[in-house]
């Protein structure tokens, strides 16, 4: 095994160059087996194992910097770097994360999970190496869905004025989690056919110049409209009028190529691109056929490629998919849009049914809610449908385009509370927070499937803006019986009793009710209420369970701050009440890879962690009273 000889950064540049494609096959091999078992971002890493070899041979980690745009193409250069017995703790809580983390070595020169940063950060350690005097490389690998996002378009027209090296290669494979979407894409796949386009000039030319008489007169007037043959037949004139020198296309699984590339790359004065064409999911047929379905596998057998555990209760994203159809047929100016997440939202049904009413934008969140809100403003119901932690990257946009202007767009965030796996860059935290402080904009959690479904048909009938909050995996199926109407600002109460009322917040609802089970069985009455909306906020079920109980315990998947919990111990106050409010509440921090059950108790918010704490504060509320 060539494998074996990998133990720390530099072992690849000690291996034969003739057994640099046996080490390619026992990567892949290795990744496939270990990914099957523990699940991961597959297909990308297959992608560029060879472009990954490449960098480590003529790079010198940790001294050289290199940033992984994302991140969840690391893989390969975690391998290269002795991290190969951490893939069996992949994204498992205290094992290695998915992502490049610097706390977890010193070859990971930046943290990614948000895509499109690799650039800035790679332009950061340009001035930092420059200003500081030092002297080092510094690569950043972006792909070509990530140069979809604003930023890295930010970054290469700030990097132009850069005059020492900063190499960026552009991994190009077509896809970004799906087929990738937008002009730059379209140009790319120019520039992948750039020899065909400098033969077919030559052939052009020279078959006119054969034309008696008015053949040489056509060459010179082709020539004269030189740019714009120009813009088809020298690739990258996109980077090069921007002042950024392209090098390439390479084959990204031509080790060799690659290298002697590079090397050209890194004598260049001033920021370069290296574009290199990768086949995403390379060398595993179910992942070259289906690249998306293995962007983040789950567990899969590698014989037939299918996931190991069938998947039988519907999740959230899937009642989410459907009612967006549902909706669709009743409200013909329904629009739907995604930032290249049309699966992961689980549009990609509404896509199918509806094409001229789907609009996948590109990685480009922010650019996502401006659109809403133009399309919003042009009479369209727009539907954003996001991930809470990229919906991070829109927060100006929410505020300054939709909520100003208080138009109707509705925003579906997914994954909001814990994610589990991918870890800190992906949980979503802090969504209630930084939503339900907009003014106009109103801000629910479903307790269940049912619900979901109600509140976006609910949104649809607001005159402003809204947000629909809901967890990653199974929707809840329990509460079926509580079918009370949505109305704007109403909690639902679920159990009205007296002690304590837990106060639940969407996914918090079902573990309010467990928590409430154990109460009883210990002797406490117990109230549970579906919060229903974050903002605006049921004042009057506040003021009653204030009235009527001797604690009132909020429970949410969000930070503390500016969450629910805070909020409503805000509002008691100001309200002249001094009700005792407990905050179940995610910590302030940020919360590392790890199942979501293993996180939950790590974090206190787990059934038992909350049971503990509320015995603990009965006990001290009754003590009083016994005196
Ligand atoms: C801001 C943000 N939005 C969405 C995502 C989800 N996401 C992760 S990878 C990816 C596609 C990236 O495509 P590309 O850069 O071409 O890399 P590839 O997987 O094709 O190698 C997306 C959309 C993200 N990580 N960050």
């Amino acid at each position: 095994m060539i494998l074996e000889q990998i133990n720390q950064a530099g072992d690849v540049k000690k291996i034969d160059r003739r057994d640099l494609g046996l080490l390619a096959d026992e990567i892949r091999q290795f990744l496939i087996s270990s990914i099957s078992e523990t699940g991961g971002h597959l297909a990308s890493n297959l992608g560029v194992v060879e472009l990954t070899i490449a960098l480590h041979r003529v790079l010198d980690l940790p001294q050289d910097k290199l940033i992984w745009d994302v991140g969840h193409q690391s893989y390969t250069h975690k391998i290269l770097t002795g991290r190969k017995e951490g893939f069996g703790q992949l994204r498992r809580y205290g094992g290695m994360s998915g992502f490049p983390k610097r706390r977890e070595s010193g070859c990971d020169a930046f943290d990614t999970g948000h895509s499109s940063t690799s650039i800035s950060a790679g332009l950061g350690f340009v001035r930092a190496r420059d200003l500081l005097g030092e002297n080092y490389h510094i690569v950043s690998v972006i792909g070509d869905g990530s140069m979809t996002g604003g930023m890295a378009y930010e970054a290469l027209n700030n990097a132009a004025q850069a005059k020492s090296n900063l190499i960026i290669v552009l991994n190009d494979n077509q896809m970004s989690i799906s087929r990738n979407v937008g002009g730059l894409s379209t140009y790319l796949g120019s520039l992948r056919t750039a020899d065909a386009y400098t033969s077919l000039k030559a052939g052009v030319e020279q078959a006119l110049g054969k034309i008696p008489v008015v053949g040489q007169p056509m060459v010179e007037g082709l020539r004269v409209t030189k740019n714009g043959i120009k813009q088809l037949v020298i690739p990258g004139m996109f980077f090069e009028d921007l002042g950024i020198k392209y090098l390439g296309p390479v084959d990204g699984h031509d080790i060799a190529a690659m290298e002697r590339l590079l090397q050209e790359a890194m004598r260049v004065r001033g920021p370069v691109v290296v574009h290199v064409r990768t086949i995403k999911g390379k060398g595993y047929g179910p992942a070259e056929r289906h690249p998306e379905r293995f962007h983040g596998a789950e567990p899969f057998d590698i014989e037939t490629g299918k996931p190991k555990k069938k998947k039988t209760v519907p999740s959230y994203t899937d009642v989410f998919s459907d009612a967006m159809c549902r909706e669709a047929e009743r409200h013909p100016n329904l629009v739907a849009v995604t930032a290249a997440m049309a699966d992961g939202t689980g549009l990609s049904k509404f896509a199918k049914l509806y094409p001229d009413r789907f609009f996948d934008v590109g990685i480009a969140e922010g650019h996502a809610v401006t659109f809403a809100a133009g399309m919003a403003a042009g009479g369209l119901r727009p539907v954003v449908a996001v991930y809470s932690s990229f919906l991070q990257r829109g927060f100006d946009q929410i505020i300054h385009d939709v909520c100003i202007q208080n138009l109707p767009v509705v925003f579906a965030v997914d994954r909001a509370g814990l994610v589990g796996s991918d870890g800190e860059t992906h949980q979503g935290l802090f969504d209630l927070s930084y939503l339900s402080m907009i003014p106009n904009l109103t801000v629910m959690a479903p307790k269940n499937g049912w619900e979901l479904r109600k509140m976006l048909r609910f949104a649809l009938t607001l005159d402003g803006p809204s947000a629909i909050r809901y967890p990653r995996g199974e929707a809840c199926a329990l509460m079926t019986d509580w079918k009370k109407p949505v109305r704007l600002g109403e909690a639902e109460i679920l159990y009205d009793e007296t002690d304590v009322a837990l106060i639940a917040v969407g996914s918090m609802v079902s573990t309010g009710l467990e928590v409430r089970e154990r109460l009883r069985a210990l002797g406490f009455s117990c109230s549970l209420i579906n919060a229903r909306f974050v903002k605006p906020l049921d004042e009057k079920m506040l003021l009653a369970c204030a009235k009527d109980h001797k604690l009132i315990v909020t429970l949410e998947e969000n930070v503390r701050s500016g969450g629910f919990g805070e909020r409503a111990a805000d509002v008691l106050a100001q309200l002249g009440s001094t009700a005792r409010v407990m905050q179940i509440t995610l910590p302030d921090d940020y919360i590392e890879h790890g199942s979501v059950d293993l996180l939950r108790r790590e974090t206190g918010t787990d059934t038992e962690s909350i049971v503990r704490d509320i015995t603990a504060a009965g006990l001290l509320l009754r003590r009083p009273a016994n005196n």
